[in-house]
């Protein structure tokens, strides 16, 4: 149990103070719980691949998190691809940086769309054609549905967006702020 909190202290230190702390002489039976985010370090819910990949920097991430296979979901979000070329959440939702989220998207419409994620930027570089944006897309045929698991970490600012010719124009955008 010590040895898990002391890993987990270290993956999250952030602050040089924390990481110059000098273990050896540290009481762990005393740890200040004030100095801990709880909400990032709930270990008794995380399974050990969220905490791994989130240390990795591997081809297919994208700056604002990456495909969480196998993980139990945080939150589960409804969206929904609406005829009039938006995309729309189906109730408001706050996500905080480290969850991880199972998007179920409902393509309402007649015709294909996508479920792309990533930075504003690499949603602009993805539209511009670039193959390597960082962007992850899910295809949604008409009338269907799918969902995509997504650990978040990285940056704040998300786009969602079908990049599909014209149809981030039209309307199919939606930002998110990670808390
Ligand atoms: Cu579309």
């Amino acid at each position: 149990m010590k040895k898990t909190l002391i890993t987990l202290a270290f993956t999250f230190a952030t602050s040089s103070a924390f990481a110059a702390m000098d273990h050896s002489k540290m009481d762990h039976g005393d740890m200040e719980h004030s100095q801990m985010n709880h909400g990032e370090m709930d270990h008794s819910e995380m399974g050990h691949s969220k905490m791994d990949h989130s240390m990795m920097d591997m081809a297919g991430m994208s700056q604002v998190g990456m495909v969480a296979q196998g993980a139990k979901p945080d939150k589960v979000v409804h969206v929904i691809l609406k005829k009039d070329m938006t995309i729309s959440f189906k109730k408001p939702v706050t996500i905080a940086s480290n969850d991880v989220v199972q998007f179920v998207i409902l393509n309402t419409t007649g015709q294909a769309h996508q479920f792309s994620i990533g930075s504003p930027t690499e949603q602009q570089q993805a539209r511009a054609g670039k193959a390597d944006s960082g962007v992850h897309q899910v295809e949604v045929a008409a009338g269907k549905a799918q969902q995509l698991l997504w650990h978040f970490h990285g940056e704040k600012q998300v786009e969602l967006a079908c990049n599909q010719d014209g149809h981030a124009k039209a309307g199919m955008v939606k930002t998110l702020t990670v808390q």
